[in-house]
């Protein structure tokens, strides 16, 4: 076992002798990555309360949060750089010395009767030249085996960094000390108003303090993969994108990647490990959340890897029919659920999965729980998680850890929309492709603030996670077709599964179905299927989706594959109103004011 005292590298020793000098834990454990240390550290959580050891499925536990803290807190996180402008009006900004005068004092003995655990992980198989190392510091041991599963831990990547091998530095505690002979808690965590967290990305720094939940505390993920990382990105001249990676195959036997930005609740892991319902063909997953993409030195195109180990995915709705290939993967073992319901058999339990009625079960909250009787809303939290192995997903790519990443055939935009976006739309350009991810947008419903109709702008899915002013991420998506190792860009697709009927009715079947729009875009690829230009994008024309064997009228398909010119003209002033939310600054790209005005001429 590696101690403080064995660290050669005198940043490294003297980064971590600082954080131990504040927060005071009783011990400092340097992590490894083993199977032992996995297992001893979720023995203790079975002794201290946090985890519950299943019975099935194997070598599986079940954590249950403080009802406070269930999920990401965006009015609690921020980006702590230099200036207000870098950070731009979809972030919450805090001038960094500030910051971390704030941070001097809640870190202040904040770890006092607990070990502070060392985390080294890579993020993306560590011999890659796409992948970043970090070290994590924590008082958690639950991140430190859910940081052993979502990313890659060792004792090498440790002995890299202190050779000198650059690193992120990220620091978490959750912010609930113990005093001599106070007892713990199972989840310890600070309340909301105490939560932060934070992202210096001048200084490549993450600091988080006063949460346990994963979007929040491990800091390999949303963090460091997007916040972080999308600040490095833009300066290395690569792409850190919140997407789902899959490969798709065709009958004939030829390979295509796709990547695909869906904000939040729009199915981006059914998507990555779909059962495609068109004979001969196969989709196969290389990542379902995150996508770091850099042009190739040989072929000219984008690559992708997946920087995550593990699938950290919503809970409720997952099932042997929305996705057989997630719930295969969970119950390969190995898996850490959280704020799901606890059967009597100790297994798992949430709404719309695969058992309908589970009998008295125990709910997120530790109430007695059963369907006649429950004591308030559902079992499971509607965020409840499961964090699992991604290598024993059963339609994981053999290639999803190779070291070159994969090459990127097209980009997939997609929300939710019930009206007016059509079920795929092809972009005339790169230029015109960014500009659709700059207006992502989902309908909000009746009970959301804003109202029906009105449109929740999420830009290329990652409102909350772009490190720096959104309108330069923007220009840096454009400056990419100038990349000076690009021969060929993936084309760009606006999805929208979701289009309904005037009655309500979903237009669209979905899931499996999906994969007739795949079929449609990977000959699309190839310069094969048929489109029609329009004033929105390219559209399949009325055959070019193969519908064999589909139960969808033909008013329906029409719907689908047709442009709502009046719908489109009735969207354009949000769209402005949007772009010009953002250009506070004055920085938008005009490319991108240039596509607004070019898409209002075409719509006349
Ligand atoms: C998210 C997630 O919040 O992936 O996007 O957990
Ligand atoms: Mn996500």
């Amino acid at each position: 076992m590696t101690t403080l005292k064995d660290l050669k590298n005198a940043e490294l020793k003297s980064w971590l002798q600082g954080w131990v000098d504040l927060c005071k834990p009783t011990d400092v454990y340097i992590c490894n990555g083993s199977k032992e240390e996995y297992d001893s550290l979720c023995d203790l959580m079975v002794k201290t309360g946090t985890f519950i050891k299943l019975k099935t499925p194997a070598n599986s536990y079940l954590a249950r949060s403080d009802k406070s803290d269930v999920a990401r807190v965006e009015e609690r996180t921020f980006i702590c750089s230099k200036t207000e402008k870098d950070a731009g009006v979809t972030n919450h900004w805090k001038e960094p010395g500030e910051m971390m005068a704030e941070f001097n004092k809640v870190f202040d003995g904040a770890m006092q009767g607990r070990t502070m655990y060392v985390i080294p992980f890579s993020m993306g198989n560590p011999e890659s030249p796409l992948a970043k190392y970090g070290i994590e510091i924590t008082d958690s041991p639950y991140v430190v085996v859910n940081m052993e599963i979502m990313t890659r831990v060792s004792q090498v990547i440790l002995d890299r960094i202190d050779a000198g091998h650059e690193y992120v530095h990220a620091v978490h505690s959750n912010g609930a000390p113990l005093a001599d002979g106070q007892a713990d808690v199972p989840w310890p965590c600070a309340p909301v108003e105490k939560k932060y967290i934070s992202q210096f990305p001048e200084e490549r720094k993450i600091i988080s303090f006063g949460s346990g939940y994963g979007g929040n505390a491990l800091l390999g993920k949303k963090c460091f993969a997007l916040r972080i990382a999308t600040v490095l990105a833009r300066e290395e001249g690569w792409m850190a994108e919140h997407m789902l990676i899959l490969k798709l195959t065709s009958p004939e036997g030829e390979v295509k990647y796709v990547t695909g930005a869906f904000p939040s609740a729009c199915g981006k892991t059914n998507l990555a490990m779909l059962t495609p319902t068109i004979p001969g063909w196969k989709v196969e997953t290389v990542g379902d959340d995150i996508a770091w993409m850099r042009f190739n030195e040989k072929d000219g195109m984008l690559h992708a890897i997946n920087p995550e180990a593990g699938f950290f995915g919503v809970a409720p709705g997952t099932s042997m029919k929305s996705n057989p290939n997630a719930m295969k993967t969970i119950n390969g073992g190995n898996t850490i659920f959280t704020n799901v319901a606890l059967t009597e058999d100790y297994s798992y339990w949430w709404e719309d999965g695969d058992v309908k009625d589970p009998g008295n079960v125990v709910d997120w909250l530790r109430r007695p729980w059963n369907k006649a009787n429950n004591p308030a809303g559902p079992a499971a939290h509607k965020n409840s998680r499961f964090t699992t192995p991604a290598r024993q997903c059963p339609v994981i790519a053999p290639e999803w850890e190779d070291p070159e990443g994969v090459p990127i055939s097209a980009i997939l935009f997609g929300g939710r929309r019930k009206t007016v976006v059509p079920l795929v739309n092809e972009s005339l350009s790169w230029e015109h492709g960014v500009f659709m991810g700059a207006t992502m947008s989902s309908e909000m419903t009746a009970a959301t603030l804003g109202g029906a109709g009105q449109l929740r702008f999420d830009p290329m899915a990652m409102l909350p996670f772009i490190g720096y002013n959104a309108c330069d991420y923007f220009q840096h998506w454009l400056d990419m077709a100038k990349h000076r190792l690009c021969k060929k860009l993936p084309k760009i697709y606006y999805v929208n599964w979701f289009r309904r009927g005037e009655d309500g009715h979903f237009l669209w079947p979905g899931y499996g179905d999906n994969s007739r729009v795949l079929k449609w875009i990977f000959e699309r690829c190839d310069g094969k299927a048929a489109a029609n230009e329009t004033a929105i994008g390219n559209l399949p024309t009325e055959d070019a989706i193969d519908m064999s064997g589909l139960d969808v009228s033909a008013e329906d398909k029409k719907t689908l594959l047709s442009v709502d010119t009046e719908g489109w003209k009735a969207t354009l002033p949000q769209f402005k109103d949007w772009l010009d939310k953002l250009n506070k600054y004055g920085n938008m790209p005009k490319e991108i004011f240039a596509q607004f005005e070019e898409l209002k001429k075409r719509l006349g």
